[in-house]
């Protein structure tokens, strides 16, 4: 990690050192250098934690928490070291309150199945968003049909916003659950998180943060921003597919039942009854992902060692001037212009539809998403099937927006 020995470069210097961590950034794509701005679908892995995971596979490979022999406790170490990793990147209290999940959408699957159950009832009302990605709205909707609670919506405005005015509203005294993106993947709004909390909990009703987007791109503490639950993915953070964390606090995590039966989850099991095992372990049913929790680990300690400020002030520079270039485009609309807004230009051209500019920019070489980003109640307030989407990481240059913009050019040039 040469990269965060140096302090003093200018920007580009600084932005190149990144760059050197992650290899896939050397490849051709269709003859050309790529320029990835697709981090919203998944971030690339740096050589860190790449090595990490054929360490481990090549050096400990072996089940964790049940063996006695070395390799099972060596990997049970990095493993739950990985665990501690998390903790201390969130600043959760505790390793109880840093469970191991496949994802975000697993980890908000675990709270409304196992919370959602236990607490939820006729007449008791969840909120959400209208810019929720679908993971954040559909476990709600199973879980509000099977109880008899009531599903209800924040709308956005057509900046893509949230007014505080309307969760305050919407919030009363049968709010039992509020679940929010913190960073929207199809608009790229930062959501005003921190009151939303504070009013849900004003109202007796407890909070979900979705941070899939968030967390590679906003400093979090758990600590300071006081949710109850906070889902994220490793994949988008720089780490392993496959591996995410819920947090949760420790003391509703105590109260809500597992949701998944099966290994390391139990105390003790008779045909009558069986009893749960301590947390985190509780809601860990089976063999987890351990190459992926140990490469996860090492994600976020190369993100800290990065500097998740440094990481948001390149980005902030790097969108406002995609958004800039975007704008100049004849036939473009940008969809979503949140004032708070962070990493992601999703847009929509007059002439050309996303998918057909997709394909179009891929043969150049520069991959970015098309389609409804898994948020078609977004699509719809906006009247669009689907968007074109731009989204960065830190490793992202000025140079590669000029490709993009490049690249539109041509396909407008072609098509338009
Ligand atoms: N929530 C948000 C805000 C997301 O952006 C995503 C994934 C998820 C939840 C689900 O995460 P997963 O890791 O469990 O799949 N978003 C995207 C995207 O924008 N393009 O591909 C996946």
């Amino acid at each position: 990690m040469n990269s965060t020995a140096v302090t003093d470069l200018n920007s580009d210097d600084q932005v190149a050192q990144w760059r050197a961590d992650f290899p896939i950034l050397k490849t051709q794509v269709n003859g050309h250098p790529l320029v990835y701005l697709d981090n919203g679908a998944t971030t690339q892995k740096p050589q860190v934690v790449i090595d990490a995971v054929s360490h481990y596979y090549e050096n400990t490979n072996s089940n964790i928490h049940r063996g006695v022999h070395q390799l099972s406790e060596l990997a049970t170490a990095a493993y739950e070291n990985g665990r501690e990793q998390v903790r201390r990147f969130i600043g959760a209290a505790s390793v109880k309150e840093v469970v191991f999940t496949r994802g975000t959408t697993e980890s908000i699957n675990l709270v409304a199945n196992s919370w959602g159950m236990a607490n939820l009832k006729a007449g008791d009302e969840v909120l959400v968003t209208e810019m929720e990605h679908h993971s954040n709205i559909v476990p709600w909707q199973m879980v509000t049909e099977r109880t008899g609670a009531l599903l209800k919506v924040v709308p956005i405005n057509d900046a893509g916003e949230i007014s505080l005015d309307d969760v305050r509203g919407l919030i009363n005294d049968r709010t039992r659950m509020v679940a929010i993106s913190q960073l929207s993947n199809a608009l790229g709004t930062i959501n005003p998180v921190k009151e939303v909390i504070e009013m849900a909990h004003q109202a007796g009703a407890i909070v979900l943060v979705d941070g899939a987007q968030a967390i590679a791109h906003i400093p979090v503490d758990m600590a300071d921003l006081n949710c109850d639950f906070y889902a994220f993915s490793g994949h988008k953070i720089f780490g392993p597919t496959g591996t995410g964390v819920l947090y949760g606090k420790e003391a509703l995590l105590e109260a809500m039942p597992p949701w998944q039966g099966g290994g390391d989850m139990i105390r003790i099991v008779r045909f009558e009854k069986s009893t749960w095992n301590d947390l985190p372990y509780k809601f860990e049913a089976g063999t987890p992902n351990i190459a992926g929790g140990i490469g996860l680990g090492v994600a976020l300690d190369y993100v800290s060692d990065v500097g998740l400020e440094k990481i948001a002030a390149h980005e902030t520079e790097l969108l406002n001037y995609a958004s800039r270039k975007l704008q100049e485009l004849p036939g473009l609309k940008l969809i979503g212009t949140a004032k708070n807004r962070a990493s992601i230009a999703s847009f929509v051209l007059d002439q050309l539809h996303a998918h057909d500019l997709g394909t179009i920019l891929d043969s150049e070489g520069i991959a970015i998403r098309a389609g409804h980003h898994c948020a078609m109640p977004v699509m719809q307030h906006y009247g669009v099937a689907a968007t074109a989407r731009a989204s960065f990481a830190f490793y992202n240059t000025f140079s590669e927006v000029d490709r993009l913009m490049d690249g539109l050019n041509k396909a407008v040039e072609m098509f338009g």
